[in-house]
C-alpha cells in the first residue's frame, strides 16, 4: 500500500508540484479521482476543512491546503533547508511562487481571452526576481545547496508557463537552466514522459 492517497479532480492543477516532488523522491502514492459531478453533490466537499480540493493523506493525517502538503513532505524527505534559516528563506520563496500561481490561475480562470497577452508582457517582471535568486546562488537551486519544496513548486510554475508563453525563459538564463537541470532529473524525466501525467490537462477550463 502506498502511503500516500491525493485525492483531486482529473487535472494537473495544484498537484502538480507535490507529485514532482514525490516522483524525484522515490515515494509512490495513491490517487483517487473525484469526478467533478461527484463533487457538485457536495458530500465530500462537506467533509474537506475548507471545502476544496486537493486532500492528501499521510496514513491517518488528512491535509488541505498544496502548499501545506508541499512542507510536510519537505519535512518528511529533507526537502526544507539544512537549518532554520534556510527553511525561513525557502518558505519566503515558496510564498514568491505562489504569488506567480494565482495571478496565472486569475488570468487563466477569469481573464483568458482578453487578460492573456498582458499577462505575458508583466511576466517578465516575475521571473527576474527568480532568476536573480538563483543566479545569485550557486548550487543551482533557491536555497542553500540542496532541492527544497520550492524548487519543485517553481519548477512546476515554469513548465505551465513554457506551455502558455514557449520563449517565455529566453532572457533569463539562470532559470532556464534550473528548469532544464530538473527536467533532467531521472524520476522527473521519466514522470514528466508517462502518459500518466500527460493525459491530465493543466487546468480545469481547457486554457493553458
Ligand atoms: N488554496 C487551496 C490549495 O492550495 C486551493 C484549492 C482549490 O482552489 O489547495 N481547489 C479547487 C480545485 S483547484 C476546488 O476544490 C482548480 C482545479 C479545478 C478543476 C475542476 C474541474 C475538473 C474537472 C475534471 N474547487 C472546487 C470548489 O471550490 O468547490
Amino acid at each position: 500500500m502506498p502511503p500516500y492517497t491525493i485525492t483531486y479532480f482529473a487535472v494537473r492543477g495544484r498537484c502538480g508540484a507535490m507529485r514532482i516532488m514525490m516522483v524525484d523522491q522515490g515515494q509512490k502514492w495513491k490517487e483517487n479521482v473525484v469526478a467533478f459531478d461527484e463533487w457538485m453533490k457536495g458530500d465530500l466537499k462537506a467533509t474537506c476543512v475548507f471545502g476544496q480540493l486537493p486532500k492528501f493523506e499521510d496514513g491517518d493525517l488528512v491535509l488541505f491546503q498544496s502548499n501545506a502538503v508541499l512542507r510536510h513532505l519537505g519535512r518528511k524527505h529533507g526537502a526544507y533547508g539544512s537549518n532554520d534559516k534556510e527553511a525561513a528563506l525557502i518558505d519566503m520563496m515558496n510564498d514568491g511562487v505562489e504569488d506567480i500561481r494565482m495571478k496565472y490561475l486569475k488570468m487563466i480562470y477569469q481573464d483568458y481571452d482578453t487578460g492573456k497577452d498582458q499577462y505575458i508582457k508583466d511576466l517578465a517582471g516575475h521571473l527576474s526576481k527568480f532568476d536573480a535568486v538563483l543566479a545569485s546562488n550557486k548550487s543551482g537551486f533557491l536555497v542553500g545547496d540542496k532541492i527544497s519544496f520550492a524548487d519543485y513548486s517553481l519548477f512546476e510554475v515554469l513548465l505551465n508557463h513554457q506551455v502558455l508563453c514557449p520563449s517565455c525563459l529566453d532572457s533569463f538564463p539562470a532559470l532556464k537552466s534550473f528548469a532544464a537541470m530538473m527536467a533532467a532529473r531521472p524520476n522527473i524525466k521519466a514522470f514528466l514522459g508517462s502518459d500518466d501525467y500527460k493525459k491530465l490537462p493543466i487546468n480545469g477550463n481547457g486554457k493553458q
